[in-house]
């Protein structure tokens, strides 16, 4: 097992991280940009060192300075958390040659499933189904056309080096699918500097369902359940649950399964994600592979009972799985509300700064994990979670009344809050009834639903 390890990330993740740490009985080195300097949780790491200035780019994505700050404070292993470098192949390949372990999985596979059309070809060859679409890359418009017209309308092209909903095109007819294509290809240019697209038949409103696997270097791999994660704003998760309403436990196992697959043709180890669309009949579809812990990944750790971040620390280690398929059991139910500084009533803008007042609810069934207190203040320069609120009861019905609890609990004072539209959906009936799908948020709380 490592002796110390470095944290590469910051806010709430960087705060577990550390919890897993200590626990492991592993001493921690706790980077933070100038903008991060008083930070609560950087007192609890053995060593801090400041890697450059507010801007991601200038610290939480430093290669040189993170990689020197690591050979400086002597730590044989790193853990990039979610964001920044953790889906970074480059960067993963540069802990292996400075013989520093990247908590992760390898950089030929962070590479191989991080291109989406590859990612694609893989599941096709793991028997995982995915949305019917092109053979890899679509290299023209007279190309994207055919395939189109193959498939049928609607369609969608999507940057194969993508994700997370940018350099994406919904196409209804042939005129639309021409302007898309190119659209796609340029926005795909710009964000990724990859123009490379790929087709795929559009799915009307589907459900979002990831499963959660585990992979030991000795090639065994298991799953831990599903996330729901339908209630998203544009492409920003809300809320995430488990186990999700539309799935039965038939297609639950079948979708494990197909997860497993994908991850061992994909060589995968550590942690991952596999994420597939669920349509309307409840057929599912492979999308996407993230090769990451994620920001909800908490949620499985409350149905399961599962440590996952100890689990991808032990797992970067060369330990193998402790257990098998057999032995995880999903119990109860679990909700997380992602809780951001952002302000519902101007289009969900970010309100960063001083967070005067920090009352965070408890009590059963309660989890928060977040870095925040009474007098923190909130930089600007990132993401704008203040916090992650979950909570596990043994029903759906008796989950949600508590969260509605603990929301009623939480009390901060001095930015504006996520918190009053986590309690509209969950007291909203499609919600309540699971009909709720990937088009929830726009339907009833985007401002031209409210106009309406
Ligand atoms: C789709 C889709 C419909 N059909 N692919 C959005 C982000 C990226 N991860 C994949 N996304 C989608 N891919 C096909 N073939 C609809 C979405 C989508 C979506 C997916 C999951 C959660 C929320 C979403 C919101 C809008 C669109």
């Amino acid at each position: 097992m490592f002796r110390r390890i470095l944290i590469a990330n910051r806010g709430e993740i960087a705060q577990r991280i550390l919890r897993a740490c200590k626990e492991l009985g592993i001493e921690t080195v706790a980077v933070y940009s100038e903008a991060d300097a008083e930070a609560l949780y950087l007192r609890q790491a053995d060593e801090t060192i400041c890697i450059g200035p507010a801007p991601g780019a200038q610290s939480y994505l430093n290669i040189p300075a993170i990689i020197s700050a690591a050979e400086v404070a002597d730590v044989e292993a790193i853990h990039p958390g979610y964001g920044f470098l953790a889906e970074n192949a480059h960067f993963a390949e540069v802990c292996q040659t400075c013989k520093i372990h990247f908590i992760g999985p390898d950089p030929a596979t962070i590479e191989a499933v991080g291109h989406k059309a590859n990612a694609r070809e893989m599941a096709l060859r793991a028997k995982v189904p995915v949305v019917p679409g092109s053979d890899g890359a679509v290299p023209d418009e007279r190309t994207a056309v055919r395939v189109a017209g193959e498939i049928g309308y609607p369609v969608m092209v999507k940057a194969a080096a993508g994700g997370g909903g940018r350099g994406m095109r919904i196409a209804r007819n042939e005129p639309s699918l021409i302007s898309g294509f190119h659209a796609a290809r340029s926005e795909a240019q710009s964000a990724f500097g990859d123009a490379t697209v790929y087709i795929e038949k559009f799915v009307e409103n589907p459900r979002h369902v990831e499963i959660q696997i585990l992979g030991d270097r000795q090639g065994n791999v298991i799953y831990l359940g599903e996330r729901d994660c339908s209630i998203q704003r544009r492409h920003q998760k809300l809320i995430e649950e488990s186990p999700s309403r539309c799935i039965d436990d038939a297609t639950r196992k079948k979708m494990g399964e197909a997860a497993v697959r994908m991850a061992k043709e994909a060589g995968y180890h550590n942690a991952g994600t596999v994420e597939f669309l669920v349509d309307k009949s409840g057929d599912f579809y492979f999308i996407e592979v993230n090769a990451r812990i994620q920001v909800e990944h908490t949620v499985t750790e409350l149905v399961t009972g599962i440590d996952l971040i100890k689990e991808q620390i032990r797992l970067a280690a060369g330990e193998p799985l402790g257990y098998g398929q057999a032995d995880v059991v999903c119990r109860g139910h679990a909700i997380e509300c992602r809780i951001n500084a952002e302000d519902p009533a101007r289009d969900f803008q970010p309100s960063p700064g001083l967070i005067t007042t920090f009352v965070p609810p408890g009590g059963p069934g309660v989890r928060v994990d977040s870095h925040c207190f009474s007098g923190y203040r909130i930089p600007p320069n990132y993401d704008s979670m203040i916090g992650k609120l979950l909570v596990h009861r043994a029903t759906r019905e008796e989950a949600v009344a508590t969260m509605l609890r603990a929301l009623g609990e939480f009390v901060i004072e001095g930015p504006k809050t996520t918190i009053p539209i986590h309690r509209a959906v969950l007291e909203h009936s499609d919600f309540l009834a699971g009909e709720h799908d990937t088009g929830f948020m726009e339907r009833y709380f985007s401002a031209s639903a409210n106009r309406r």
